[in-house]
Order: C-alpha cells, then sequence, then structure tokens
C-alpha cells in the first residue's frame, strides 16, 4: 500500500570486491560485547594487531607451537587449555560464531536497507562470500540452515541479500540460484515471515502476508491464549511483526526493488493473486503445516474481520499498546533485544515511527552490529549477540571436572573468567516486569551478555555451578558475596513447571495447544515452554552443589524442587532408554544431561533401571572406531540418525560424560571414545571443526563451535580425575 518514504531509484549500490584482506579484521570485546571492524588504514593495522582469537575466527593461520604429544588423556587437556587460553578475550570470555540458521543474515541487510543504512564495501564483500560459501553445492540454493536442504525461505531471501548487497543477476551463482527458486514454485511459496519480509522490502503485496493482528496484545490475561503465554522467542517477534503489519509500510521502491519483483517468482507479478496465495507453501518448507483452527482464523480475519467488524479505535489501542511493549523491550536490553530476529524487526518499527535519524533508530543500528560475526567464509549473522555467558561457564568447569583447578598455570585464565562471570550477573528485575510480562531476574546469567538481559535457567545454573566451584576453591576471591548467590537461587526456584520440569526462560504459560497457531511453517513446538532435560538438569544440578555449600538455606523449598525434578526426567525417558533434545543434536545430547540428572540424587548404572537404560542406549550407538555419530537428522525425525561423515568429537564426549556421570562399570568403551578424540586433537592443542552441534524449534540448527573444546575437554578431565592411571594410547 503506502510506502511512507519517497520513491527513490537512487538508494546507492555497494561496491562489491572480490574478497577483504583477512588481516585487516578485527574483533572489539568491550566487556563482553562482540564487534568487527575492518582497518582500512595501514596506522591502524599496526596500532591494533590481530589476536590469535581473531586470526583462529578467520581461519588464518594462529602461528601456535606444536606441544609435546599427550601421553595420558589428562596431557590431552593440557594441551587444550594451552590452545584455547590463547582465544580468551581481555574481557574474560571466549568469543565465538554462532551461525547456522540462514534466515538471520536477511532480517540483517533488509532492515539496512530499509532504512538506507550505507552498506561498507567489505560489509557488502564478505556478505557475498559466506552466501557463495554456503550456497548448495548441488542446486546452489540455500536451507533453513547451513547442512539442510535448499527451501524457499533460504533462497529467495539470500538471493535477495545477495542483489541488494550489489550482485548482478547474470553471475553465474545467481543464475542458478534463482533456477533452483522457481523449481521449488518462487517466492509466492514461501514461507510467513518470507512474505513478512518480502512486504516490507515492497517486492511482495502485503496481501500475501497471513495476518498478524496487533488486536492479540489487548486480550485479558486470562484468555488461554493471550500472547504474554507464549515462548518468549514467538511473542517478541509477533509484537514488531504486528505493527508493521498493521501499518502496512513497505520501504521505497528502486531498481533492485523491481527487478526482485521479476526475479523471484515464476508468474509475472503484475499478475500475482497475492490474496489468494497466502497459504501456498513449498513442501520443503512446510515442516510445521498450518492447522484447521489457524487456516479458519486467518480467513475469518481476512474476510470478515478487517473489512467488516474491526474498528479504528481498537486497531489504534492495540498499536499504541504493541508500541510501548516494544519501547519497554528496547530499553530493557538497551536496543539489543532479545535476538536478531526482533531486533531488526523492532529497528522498522521505530524507522517507521521515530523517523529516520531518531535516536532509536540509530542505537538500533549500531545494536545489529553486536549480532555480526565474520569467518573464513566470509560476514554471518549470529543466532544471538554471543554465547559468552555460557561458554565462559563451561569452561571454567573443564578446570574443575579436571581436577586443575587450582593449578597455578591456570590461574590468570580462571580469574579472568570469574571476572567475567561477576560482571555479568545481572542484578536487578526489568522496572516494568509485571507489564511486560518478563520472568523475574535477579542475580541471574544470560546465555549471552547481561545488556540482553534475558535470563534462561540453565544459563543461570550453569554460571551459578561456576562462580560455586571457583569462589570455593583456595586462591579465588569471593567477587560474589553470599547475597548474589541467594539471589540466583531465589530466581532459579521461580523456574520450575507443573510437571517438576524446567524450560528455558520461563516456567510454561500455556497450553501445548497453542501449537495450532504456530503460523511459522518452517518450525516444530514454537508457541510454548516445554519441559526440556537439558534445563532440567542445570538447575538441578546447580540447586544440588548449592545445598552442599549453603544447607540452611531454604533447604526444604530445594530438596522438594530436586525431587520432582528428577521425577520429570525419568517420566520424559523414551522407550528405548534415551532422551530427546532440544538444544543440541540430539538423543546422545540429552542423555548425557539426564543421566546427570540422576547422579545428583545417587542414581546411577548399578542401581538405577532409569540409569541403565540410559546408558544402553548410549552403549548401543557407539561406533567400531569408539566414537558416535548422531546427526541433526535425529532433530527432525525423532529417530536417532547416524551422521554420514562417520564419528564426531563433540558427539563422542557428550556419550562419555553420561556414561562416566552414570559410573559405567566398563572402562573399554571408554577407552575407545578417549582415543579417538585424543587422536582427533591436532599437534597445536586444538581440534578441528565438525558436523553442526547445536539446534533450536526441532527444525534449525546452529553451530556451537566451543563446543569442540569445551566438551572434548570435559571429557578427558573426567575420566583422568576417575582413571588417574589409564595412558590410553
Ligand atoms: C538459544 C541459545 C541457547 C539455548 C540454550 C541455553 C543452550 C538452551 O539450553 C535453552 C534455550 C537457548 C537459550 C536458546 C533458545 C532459542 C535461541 C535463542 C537459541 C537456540 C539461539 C537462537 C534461538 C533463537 C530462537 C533464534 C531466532 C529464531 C526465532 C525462531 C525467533
Amino acid at each position: 500500500r503506502v510506502s511512507e518514504d519517497a520513491p527513490e531509484t537512487t538508494v546507492k549500490r555497494p561496491r562489491l570486491e572480490e574478497k577483504t584482506d583477512l588481516r585487516r579484521w578485527r574483533m572489539l570485546d568491550e566487556k563482553g560485547r562482540h564487534t568487527w571492524h575492518y582497518l582500512e588504514d595501514d596506522k591502524a593495522v599496526q596500532k591494533w594487531p590481530q589476536s590469535y582469537a581473531d586470526k583462529w575466527y578467520l581461519g588464518l593461520d594462529t602461528g601456535l607451537p606444536t606441544l609435546p604429544k599427550p601421553q595420558k588423556p589428562l596431557d590431552a587437556v593440557v594441551n587444550g587449555l594451552t590452545f584455547f587460553e590463547k582465544l580468551q578475550l581481555p574481557s574474560g570470555q571466549w568469543g565465538c560464531e554462532y551461525g547456522g540458521p540462514m534466515f538471520l543474515l536477511p532480517g540483517i541487510v533488509f532492515t539496512w536497507y530499509a532504512t538506507k543504512t550505507p552498506i561498507p564495501w567489505y560489509v557488502a564483500t564478505e556478505i557475498k562470500n559466506y552466501l557463495f560459501a554456503r550456497a548448495h553445492p548441488e542446486d546452489g540454493g540455500w536451507g533453513l540452515h547451513i547442512e539442510g536442504e535448499s527451501t524457499v525461505f533460504g533462497t529467495a531471501l539470500n538471493y535477495a541479500v545477495l542483489r541488494i548487497v550489489g550482485l548482478d543477476p547474470e553471475h553465474p551463482v545467481m543464475v542458478k540460484a534463482r533456477g533452483t527458486l522457481h523449481k521449488l514454485g518462487g517466492a509466492t511459496y514461501a514461507p510467513h515471515w518470507a512474505k513478512f519480509w518480502l512486504s516490507v522490502l515492497g517486492v511482495c503485496k502485503w496481501d500475501i502476508v497471513n495476518p498478524v493482528p496487533p488486536e492479540l496484545w489487548l486480550l485479558p490475561d486470562w484468555v488461554p491464549f493471550a500472547p504474554w503465554r507464549w515462548w518468549i522467542h514467538m511473542r517478541q517477534v509477533f509484537l514488531p511483526m504486528s505493527y508493521i503489519y498493521e501499518k502496512k509500510w513497505s520501504c521505497g521502491e528502486t531498481d533492485i526493488i523491481r527487478a526482485l519483483r521479476q526475479e523471484l517468482f515464476v508468474e509475472p507479478w503484475e499478475k500475482i493473486d497475492w490474496l489468494g496465495n497466502r497459504n501456498s507453501i513449498c513442501p520443503v518448507d512446510n515442516y510445521h503445516p498450518k492447522s484447521w483452527l489457524l487456516n479458519t482464523a486467518n480467513w475469518f480475519l481476512v474476510h470478515i474481520w478487517n473489512p467488516y467488524l474491526r474498528t479504528k479505535g481498537l486497531a489504534q489501542k492495540a498499536e499504541a499498546w504493541v508500541s510501548k511493549l516494544i519501547d519497554m523491550e528496547d530499553e530493557n536490553t538497551d536496543f539489543a533485544d532479545l535476538a536478531p530476529v526482533n531486533a531488526a524487526m523492532n529497528t522498522i518499527v521505530c524507522y517507521i515511527r521515530d523517523g529516520p535519524g531518531s535516536y532509536s533508530v540509530r542505537r538500533h543500528i549500531e545494536r545489529l552490529e553486536d549480532s555480526m560475526w565474520v569467518n573464513g567464509e566470509g560476514m554471518l549473522c549470529n543466532g544471538t549477540n554471543g554465547v559468552q555467558c555460557w561458554d565462559t561457564s563451561f569452561l571454567i568447569q573443564v578446570l574443575t571436572d579436571a581436577g586443575l583447578e587450582q593449578d597455578p598455570r591456570w590461574k590468570p585464565m580462571l580469574d579472568k573468567a570469574l571476572i567475567f562471570l561477576d560482571n555479568q550477573q545481572i542484578r536487578e528485575n526489568c522496572k516494568d516486569q509485571d507489564i511486560c510480562y518478563r520472568q523475574q531476574r535477579k542475580g541471574a546469567w544470560a546465555f549471552s551478555t547481561r545488556d540482553q538481559g534475558y535470563a534462561v535457567c540453565d544459563c543461570v545454573s550453569e554460571a551459578l555451578k561456576s562462580v560455586i566451584l571457583l569462589q570455593h576453591t583456595p586462591g579465588f576471591p569471593q567477587l560474589l558475596e553470599d547475597q548474589r548467590i541467594f539471589d540466583a537461587v531465589d530466581t532459579l526456584l521461580t523456574y520450575q513447571n507443573k510437571s517438576g520440569a524446567c524450560s528455558s526462560y520461563e516456567p510454561t504459560r500455556g497450553s501445548e495447544l497453542l501449537e495450532m497457531l504456530n503460523a511459522a511453517e518452517v518450525f516444530g513446538k514454537i508457541m510454548v515452554e516445554y519441559d526440556y532435560v537439558e534445563c532440567t538438569t542445570a538447575v538441578v544440578t546447580a540447586l544440588s552443589l548449592f545445598q552442599k555449600h549453603w544447607p540452611d538455606y531454604r533447604p526444604k523449598e530445594i530438596e522438594a524442587f530436586i525431587g520432582r525434578s528428577v521425577k520429570a526426567v525419568k517420566s520424559l525417558q523414551q522407550p528405548d532408554g534415551s532422551w530427546y533434545g532440544n538444544w543440541a543434536i540430539c538423543y546422545t545430547y540429552a542423555t548425557m544431561f539426564a543421566l546427570e540428572s540422576l547422579k545428583s540424587i545417587g542414581e546411577t548404572y548399578s542401581n538405577s533401571s532409569y540409569s541403565k537404560r540410559g546408558c544402553d542406549f548410549l552403549i548401543s550407538k557407539q561406533r567400531e572406531d569408539g566414537g558416535w555419530s548422531e546427526s541433526y537428522r535425529s532433530c527432525e525425525r525423532m529417530i536417532y540418525t547416524e551422521h554420514p561423515t562417520g564419528s564426531q568429537v563433540v558427539m563422542t564426549a557428550w556419550a562419555l560424560i553420561g556414561l562416566m556421570k552414570a559410573d559405567y562399570p566398563d572402562i573399554e568403551p571408554l577407552k575407545k571414545g578417549i582415543k579417538l578424540i585424543m587422536d582427533r586433537q591436532q599437534p597445536n592443542g586444538e581440534w578441528k571443526q565438525e558436523a553442526i552441534e547445536g539446534v533450536f524449534n526441532k527444525s534449525c540448527m546452529i553451530s556451537y563451535p566451543n563446543y569442540k573444546f569445551t566438551f572434548t575437554m570435559k571429557a578427558l578431565g573426567m575420566f583422568a580425575t576417575k582413571y588417574p592411571n589409564e595412558t590410553v594410547v
């Protein structure tokens, strides 16, 4: 409909080069906030040398030396730490690429385009390089995530990104991608989110977007499907989407936009039946088909509500409330926002509402940088603004598991890591917590940074364990006084679901039936919080550790919490003895956690049928070479599936950790697995990247590059403390 900007044909196209000089990229770490900078000036290059971490992220030679060949598992841990220590950043954390999903970068680039934010040539160039590197080797399209098959979602959006950063439509990569897109049916067959973004660009007409009614936000809290009950990621995306949908806003029409209208579709653009294609979706994109209920609701909204029933007064009221909630999200996160999906959309809302050049827009644009990442392939967008608190917590636990926490060799590294967690603890609740439906967070840690400020129960737990473990190690300072530990525990105790299990950001607030309103099509299980064995275990183990040191603090509640949680973990066990993993791949990951939960109440292989069946499951999946090799397909299909490339070190480490937590009695399978991890270690102490490790929403994979250090070393370290005399060579 209306475009609020004057039509313009002159948005400057970025200059595009073949490549940038990777030796000029630097990652700036400001108290955990990381941003990438390209130094064009030679003097600046000299003044700010590349760190080991920069080189490692960029796939350049780090020049780190060959280390003595490990004789024992503990030597391998020491070698791993010697390497990993060099990657620690000044603030005390380990930066991390967090790529995988292929729908994040488009949101950022479209937002730059819609807000007329210039794209520097080195950014445009590296985005192009990344997308070239990640195009499907056979058909040239892009999928939902880097290992997935080509979809309309991935291909239409990333094709548009490439055009915006300056690619010519006749470039062979573009021709190939376009061919694949057309074979899949073209952009009329895109899922909801893609139709939304393409309408923001003005490549689609808004009629093709299924309704995103802002009025839902006016529903009273008691309504079973009121948005405050939805999983936080869904409601925080729905929020700005509903605002933009309401405005039917599209950015200025340009040559590129006009060209995309011709290139992305199979039909002539002028003849497309926009309204009639709202529900068209390519089968490969349609992981979670819309329910009859949602289809009926959409029909009602489009054909009855919007034309006949909707009043202007109600629409304005809804818009005002949505706008206020967006402001609260921006303020609570200093414009970083929950994740780059809603951050991009909130930026557009501010651009529409506050105008170009406003503080809100400028600050948003700065903050979008926090999620950008550069690696040897090019520039991508991370799933969050980093993995800072999460990875730092695990690294600390590597040392405590390996019994190395008192070794002065690692003291400086651990001191810095502890200082990082000290700085990153969230000290206050959101001031408008109840109005904007936020969970209590005082004393908590986020997955990434305190600025982002979203407590996640397992992130709180892992950080809390790490802090307690270090602060009880002689020689470490008491940075967090007891009250701050109690704050964390108080917050953790708010996380238990009725079932006894824990979820991620909040206890479950709505029924699973809400999945009938899942409009995204490409993801499963997104509408509400579910019971997660991983998160539950983290909380159980954190509370157990806390109780050992502070037996008099809320003892009854903690005891009851743990008892109910472990019971819930047991009830989540599958008939084959495994557990389904929601946040990494898949049965192996979750079974590791479940066995740890059981161990925390003293149940192990020898005295618990749950533990024994979990171990037997893991053992049944061990391969000839001693490793484990589960594939991301397990998450989608919900059946254990092997990865075609064979054993993976991270997967092997998870299985071994699970078995060791369960005191699995036979050392032979453990030795075989440990040997595989040791054999894969490089002479300089690092491990190479293998298949993708993480997942969310059942269908989308995400990378955890630091896991190949933290979990491998944890497995080796646990083995070394359990069997100090075993050499495994
Ligand atoms: C994450 C990353 C961390 C992850 C763990 C802490 C590992 C997990 O145990 C709990 C859930 C959590 C916090 C999690 C939730 C979903 C996230 C934020 C992600 C997988 C990273 C990216 C993903 C987010 C939803 C991506 C944006 C996509 C949308 C569908 C909005």
